[in-house]
Parts: structure tokens; C-alpha cells; sequence
């Protein structure tokens, strides 16, 4: 019999697709874009195109298994599977149970630390069964601030909540900034309202300082220095504010501190911004016109410029764009960065932290993922004595890279992964447990790039005797003795109880609705301020903090399909509740309460560039997904530039580098050898390579040893694209 089944995308990627499964006899033998989701529109990128190799390929993992070996990659004729021996569920439950009961003696509960990010965004595999059981361990927390959280600061301390501009209103708009963000390579699905656009007229600018596949498409495409957007958004107020090019009426009404930010515009004339950031004075003008003037203006910016030292601060001179020229108001206006805040799901009901409580008395100790080198190697009061790893691949996708795998060699720490495949971290692994796909659990789906939610459908049964996140949790629950309820919840129950939340934008929006429609738009309707909102007075409509409406809703299915515009009449969520162009809250945290631009220490216009004049991108691949997928041979046959460093000819010549030749790129952190690539895909100073993972990379080494454990200005994130390195000939 075939079957179609709904099931959403859960990878870490803002479209969050409607897919379609069809099933037959009991296997998956395609997979589709849902044609009647209105964002994903019948298609998939490339990678999930190619799903039905990743279910269904050889090194899914399908059984518990025990290392027999010493940690550590396999040699080039061992296979990985040789280091494991195959033990069943009963035994692994067994011997994790008592390890952790015996360490919790010894050491305390909060010598035991979860490790998780994205493998899968689902509502229940993402957060839910695993953070209740940890809090009920008493474990160390997690701060899981590797990819958003310094952008996200950045966003709030001027809007006060992440919520922008949806993907359809793309198709309005007259002019375009993609500014950090690689649109064609990780977030696909805009691409055809950006399309639409430009059909009718609108222009696309991308600042990048590499030449993504989105650059090459664009009208006008502006390298920037690493590092510097804060200095660039400073110079493109500066003009909007001397020529009088800003929206006083917008200003006026929902925004503070205009004053305080004109004063400090003074600083950044567009020929001093140059200096920083590579880009023409004249430019920088042009720009700023074109911006103020093309109505509806609309940025798309992604993370690329908060992984960068001052990221919060970049985000947050970028946020006061639209809100200085008032195209909130417009169809086709505003700024994107992540709509998640608008979700609003009933985390503390799936996440249980009050079980923290009952187990330590008070709020167990937090580690940041980004320092897990450190975390592993020198934190004390308790040493880190057991990992548990899953929904991440930290061997591969951490930062600073050899103190990581120094922390997960040591003999002492017991690992636990549970995975779908045997990646880079199962290689230190003591256990490693089989994770099932989303083709094979059912889950709650949000999103951060479109405001719908979805229902995942479980579309055929686990492979093998892989378990999903919840029911591994809920497993461990039960052999650790624990008897509160929820550990018994089902996985409908959870979704019905992450549903029933105070926030009107669920509001009629029900479980049983999701399994019969597959998709449903977030109900505005309580916030619903229409396209034609210049002119009209403040709302009275008010979103608290929590995301509750003040006025009751009235829900309706007409209403729900038009336009979004979050703060065409304020409404912004910040203390004030207005634009913060001048936040009171940064000023305890040390931060500017205007905004400033500082060049990063590690930059060529900081104090840590001497000895290592490359600004080093390392970035992400367009056909994988962070780690992911890099084991897929059909889709790694899509990344020819995997283990390959990119350079400028003028960094090349002088160092006598040729295109081909092998290099070595190094900096006090680690070394690593890549073959050059002299190709004009990055501007003279910057080179880039490919996160991939450690075991295809020469000496099994990847691209994160360069990289830091340095955090960001704001939300305690990482520094992926704030690293300088040498580049030299390398002659073995
Ligand atoms: N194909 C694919 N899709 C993905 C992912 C993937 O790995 N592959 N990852 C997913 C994840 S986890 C995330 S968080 C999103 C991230 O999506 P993005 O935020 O778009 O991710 P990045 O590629 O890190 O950065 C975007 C761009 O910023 C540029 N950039 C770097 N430094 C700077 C800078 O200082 N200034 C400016 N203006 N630009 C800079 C980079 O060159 C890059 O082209 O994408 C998701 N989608
Ligand atoms: N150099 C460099 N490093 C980076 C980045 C970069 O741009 N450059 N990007 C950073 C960013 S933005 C991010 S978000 C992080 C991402 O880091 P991670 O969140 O670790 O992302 P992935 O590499 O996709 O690894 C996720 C793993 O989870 C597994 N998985 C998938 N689904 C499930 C499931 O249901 N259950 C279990 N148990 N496992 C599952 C997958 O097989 C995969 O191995 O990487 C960061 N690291
Ligand atoms: S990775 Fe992103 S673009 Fe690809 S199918 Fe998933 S949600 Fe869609
Ligand atoms: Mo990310």
C-alpha cells in the first residue's frame, strides 16, 4: 500500500519545509516539497532532496554499541565500526544508569554535562524529555549560544523581541539588502519571493565579504571587511540622518534616543567608515540614498555578522535601519533576521525546570558550549566527569578544536552519543546510541524564517532498534528511578501541552487541526496593524514580554492570510516600548547604550593581528548543514571546495602560493593543511575554507582549530568569523 505522509524539515535551517513522504510497502521511496506549504512551495534544497540516502544509508547507526578500542579516530584501514562491539538497549540503559548514579556520589550531579544544538529543531526531539531528565539529574546547564544568541541580543536591545518581516512580503519590496546572509546557500526558500521581486522591478544588494552564490546573483554586490558591519550601518545613518532621509513622524512616535543617536553618527562619516570597512565613501553614500529613498526597503540579515567578536552590537546598528526610516509601516519593508519570537510555545511545560530544583535545591551551574575545550580540561568544582551528546556533533562543529578533542580523549570522562551516524564525536564515545530520523518519529515543527507550524508525522517505523530523543530520555527516566509523571507523558500529550500556551498567536491553533491541514499560519489576527498602517495612531493592542496580547482575539482564516507587520505602529516589546535607539539595559553590562563601532582584537585593524594578517572565514558549506550531511557521498559530491583554503592573488603572490598548491594555514590555536584555491572569491586580506568533518580532513584535523573560544560582546556567543591567520607554502 503506498501511503503519503506530512513530516516536517527539522534541520537547523530557517525554511523549515513541509515534506511530503510517500511510503510504500513500509519503506520511504520519495521525498517532495509540500507544493501547498506557501513557503516551501513543492521544492527542497539540495541536500534533503537526497534524503532517502540518508535514511537509508550503510553507516546509519542501528543498534547501541560499546567501544572495545582507545578513543580516538580509526586509522585509514580500520573501520570505525571495528572500535565497537554491539550490546543491547538493556545494557546500555544499564551502564549509563550506573555510571551516573556512581558519579553523582563521587563527584555531584552537576558533574555530569548534556551537550546539545541542532540536530534536530523539532519542539519535542529539540527540548523537551531530555531537558526534564537533566534537570531531574541535577546536571550541569548547557548554554547553548554557538550559532544566535549574539544576534539575538543585538535585535532585542532595540526591538525587544526577534520578529520581522515574513518570507511572501519579500515579493513587495523594492529594494533588497542581504547583509551577512547567504540566501541561495541557507535559507533557499526566499529566494523566489526575492525572484518576484526583482521581476518587477526591485534591486538586490548583497554585503558579504565573500562572494556567496547569492552575491554572484546579485545587482550590487559590496565586500566588507570582516567585523565591521557596525561601523557601516553607523556611516549609512550618518548619511540618512544629514540629508534628512529619515521618517521623523516614525521616529516621533515609536522610537527613543534619536537625539542621543544623531549625536553619535558624528563620528562615522562615510570616509572614515571606509577606512574600516573596505567600502568606498561614495559608495557608503550611494547606499544609503538608494536605501532611504527605494520604497519598500527590506534587509535580510542573517547570522554571518554576529559570529564576529562585537556581533551584538553589528545586529543591533543594523536593527535601527528600518526603524530609522519607519519601513516597519510598509508592505515589502522592515528586516529579517529570525522569527522565532513569534512561536511562543509553552516551553517551561516541556522543559520542566522546576525539576532543577527538587534536585539541587537551586539552579544548577551553567557551562557554555562554545568553551567545552575548556570545560573539559580545566573546569574544577566539579570536573566534568560524563558527557551526553546528542542532536550535535561537537568534535566537528566546536570551537578551538584540539583543546576539544584533548577533553574528549581524557580516559576518565565517560561519553555517551546518541546519534544517527558515527561522526567525528563518536569516535571519543564510550557508548553510542541509534537516534531515529524525522522519517521515523513525530514531532512539533516552529520555524524561523516563516510563521508557520507544523505537524511531523511519523512516516514508517525506527530503522533497526534506533530510538527517538524523547523515548531515549524517557528510557533513562524510568532506569534512574525517577517517578514523576512526566516522564510518562506521550508524545501527543507533549504536543497538545506545548500548544496550550497563553500566547494568542496559537490561539485555535490545536493539534488535531495540524494532523488535517499540515500547516497552519500563526493567528495575527489579535496584532493584526494591516498594510495600510501610516497614519493610523498607536495600536491599541500591546504585546507583554511573555507575548500575550492585550485585547482578546477573534480568529479568522481570512484574517490569518493577510499581511504581518509587527511594528508598523510600534509595538515594540523593549522596556520602553519603543525603538530603543538608546538602551538604559546595556549600560549596566558595560555595553554603549547608543551603539559603536570597535574593531575585533583578533582583526587586522586590532591588537591581535600581528603575525596573522588573514582574516579567516570558516564557513559553513552550501550543500551541508553545519556537520551534517558531509557524510553523504551524493551530497558531498555537491561541495568541490571541501578542504580547500580560498585566497586572494595578492596574499597568494608575495607568499609564493600557487593556484593548487598545498598551504598551511596556522595560528596560535592550531594548524591545519588545505590545498589553495586562488579564485577571486574572497577580497585581499580575507581567506575561507569549509567546516567539515575532521575524519575527511588531512591529519583529521578540520577547519575549528583555528578557531576560538572567545565570545561574543553580547549573549555569550561564538566567534567563528573574528580569527586571524598565516598562510604558508606547505612542504612536508
Ligand atoms: N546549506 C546550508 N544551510 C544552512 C546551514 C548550513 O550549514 N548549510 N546552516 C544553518 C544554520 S545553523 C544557520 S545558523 C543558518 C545561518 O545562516 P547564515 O547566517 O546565512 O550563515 P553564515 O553562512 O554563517 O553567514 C552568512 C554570510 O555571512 C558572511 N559573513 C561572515 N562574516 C561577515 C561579516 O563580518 N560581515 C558580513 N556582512 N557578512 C559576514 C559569510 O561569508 C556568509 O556568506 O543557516 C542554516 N542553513
Ligand atoms: N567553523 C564553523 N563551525 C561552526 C559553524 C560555522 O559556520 N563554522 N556554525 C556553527 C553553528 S551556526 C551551529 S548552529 C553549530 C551546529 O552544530 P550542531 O548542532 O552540532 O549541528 P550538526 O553539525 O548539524 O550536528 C547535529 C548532529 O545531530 C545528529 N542528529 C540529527 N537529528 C538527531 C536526532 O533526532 N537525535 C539525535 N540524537 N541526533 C540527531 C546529526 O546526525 C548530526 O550529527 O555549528 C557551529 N560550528
Ligand atoms: S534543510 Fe532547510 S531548505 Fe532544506 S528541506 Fe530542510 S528546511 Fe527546507
Ligand atoms: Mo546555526
Amino acid at each position: 500500500m503506498n501511503r503519503v505522509v506530512h513530516a516536517a524539515c527539522p534541520h537547523d535551517c530557517p525554511d523549515a519545509c513541509g515534506v511530503l513522504i510517500t511510503i510504500e510497502d513500509g519503506r520511504a521511496t520519495k521525498i517532495q516539497g509540500d507544493p501547498a506549504h506557501p513557503v516551501t512551495r513543492g521544492f527542497l534544497c539540495a541536500k534533503v532532496a537526497k534524503y532517502l540516502d540518508r535514511v537509508y544509508s550503510p553507516g546509519r547507526v542501528l543498534y547501541p554499541m560499546r567501544r572495545v578500542v582507545s578513543k580516538g579516530p580509526c586509522g585509514a584501514d580500520t573501520p570505525v565500526r571495528a572500535a565497537f562491539e554491539q550490546i543491547t538497549w538493556d545494557e546500555a540503559l544499564d551502564e549509563i544508569t550506573q555510571k551516573f548514579k556512581r558519579i553523582i556520589a563521587e563527584f555531584g550531579a552537576e558533574s555530569i554535562l548534556p551537550y546539545s544544538y541542532g540536530g534536530t529543531l523539532g519542539a519535542l526531539n529539540g527540548a523537551s524529555m531530555d531537558r526534564r531528565f537533566f534537570h531531574r539529574v541535577g546536571a550541569s546547564q548547557l548554554e547553548r549560544s554557538i550559532c544566535s544568541s549574539a544576534g539575538e541580543e543585538g535585535i532585542k536591545s532595540v526591538l525587544g523581541v526577534k520578529l520581522g518581516t515574513e518570507p511572501e512580503q519579500f515579493a513587495h519590496s523594492r529594494y533588497i539588502i542581504a547583509w551577512g546572509a547567504n540566501i541561495h546557500g541557507n535559507n533557499v526558500h526566499l529566494w523566489p519571493f526575492i525572484e518576484e521581486a526583482r521581476r518587477k522591478g526591485a534591486k538586490l544588494v548583497v554585503i558579504d565579504p565573500y562572494r556567496t552564490r547569492t552575491a554572484k546573483c546579485a545587482d550590487w554586490y559590496l565586500p566588507i571587511n570582516p567585523g565591521t558591519d557596525a561601523a557601516l550601518a553607523l556611516g549609512l545613518m550618518h548619511v540618512i540622518i544629514h540629508e534628512n532621509l529619515y521618517d521623523a513622524d516614525y521616529i516621533a512616535r515609536y522610537a527613543v534616543g534619536f537625539d542621543d543617536l544623531k549625536a553619535r553618527v558624528q563620528e562615522y562619516p562615510p570616509e572614515k567608515v571606509a577606512g574600516w570597512t573596505g567600502i568606498a565613501a561614495s559608495d557608503i553614500r550611494k547606499l544609503a540614498r538608494e536605501y532611504a529613498t527605494q520604497h519598500p526597503a527590506v534587509i535580510r540579515v542573517n547570522y554571518g555578522i554576529q559570529r564576529s567578536e562585537r556581533g551584538g552590537m553589528a545586529m543591533r546598528a543594523v536593527t535601527m535601519l528600518p526603524c530609522l526610516i519607519g519601513s516597519w509601516k510598509e508592505l515589502g519593508g522592515g528586516l529579517q533576521l529570525s522569527l522565532s519570537g513569534a512561536f511562543g510555545l509553552n516551553r517551561a511545560g516541556l522543559e520542566m525546570p522546576e525539576l532543577m530544583q527538587r534536585a539541587l535545591g537551586r539552579p544548577a551551574r551553567t557551562v557554555n558550549m562554545v568553551q567545552l575545550g575548556s570545560a573539559l580540561n580545566t573546569l574544577n568544582d566539579p570536573p566534568v566527569k560524563a558527557l551526553f551528546v546528542y542532536n550535535s556533533n561537537p568534535a566537528a562543529v566546536c570551537p578551538n578544536h584540539n583543546d576539544v578533542i584533548r577533553g574528549l580523549k581524557r580516559t576518565d570522562l565517560f561519553t555517551v552519543v546518541h546519534e544517527q551516524f558515527l561522526t567525528d564525536t563518536t569516535d571519543y564515545a564510550d557508548l553510542v546510541l541509534p537516534a531515529t530520523t524525522f522519517f521515523e518519529h513525530k514531532d512539533l515543527q516552529t520555524a524561523y524564517g516563516h510563521y508557520y507550524v507544523q505537524v511531523s508525522n511519523q512516516a514508517m517505523e525506527p530503522l533497526g532498534e534506533c530510538r527517538s530523543n524523547v523515548d531515549v530520555f524517557r528510557a533513562l527516566a524510568e532506569r534512574m528511578g525517577f517517578e514523576d509523571e512526566c516522564f510518562r507523558e506521550s508524545v501527543d500529550s507533549m504536543i497538545d501541552r506545548a500548544l496550550d500556551s497563553p500566547n494568542p498567536w496559537l490561539k485555535g491553533i490545536t493539534r488535531g487541526r495540524l494532523e488535517r491541514e499540515n500547516h497552519i499560519r500563526l493567528n495575527f489576527s489579535t496584532n493584526q496593524v494591516g498594510a495600510a498602517a501610516p497614519g493610523r495612531g498607536p495600536q491599541q493592542a500591546r504585546v507583554s514580554p511573555a507575548g500575550v496580547v492585550g485585547r482578546p482575539a477573534e480568529r479568522s482564516s481570512a484574517e490569518n492570510a493577510s499581511p504581518f507587520l509587527p511594528f508598523a505602529q510600534g509595538n515594540f516589546l523593549t522596556p520602553s516600548g519603543k525603538a530603543e535607539f538608546y538602551s538604559e539595559g546595556l549600560k549596566p553590562r558595560g555595553l554603549d547604550p547608543v551603539v559603536a563601532f570597535t574593531p575585533p582584537e583578533e582583526s587586522r585593524h586590532g591588537a591581535k593581528a600581528a603575525g596573522f594578517p588573514l582574516e579567516l572565514l570558516a564557513r559553513k558549506a552550501d550543500n551541508h548543514l553545519n556537520s551534517s550531511f558531509a557524510n553523504v557521498p551524493a551530497v558531498r559530491e555537491l561541495e568541490p571546495m571541501l578542504g580547500q583554503l580560498e585566497m586572494h592573488a595578492a596574499d597568494a603572490r608575495p607568499r609564493g602560493i600557487h593556484d593548487g598548491d598545498p598551504v598551511r594555514a596556522f595560528n596560535p590555536r592550531g594548524e591545519i593543511v588545505l590545498k589553495a584555491r586562488v579564485n577571486g572569491s574572497v577580497p585581499p586580506g580575507v581567506v575561507a575554507a569549509r567546516l567539515d568533518w575532521a575524519r575527511f580532513s588531512p591529519g583529521a584535523r578540520n577547519i575549528n582549530v583555528l578557531t576560538s573560544e572567545k565570545l561574543t560582546d553580547m549573549g555569550n556567543a561564538a566567534t567563528f568569523y573574528s580569527v586571524c591567520v598565516e598562510v604558508e607554502l606547505f612542504r612536508p
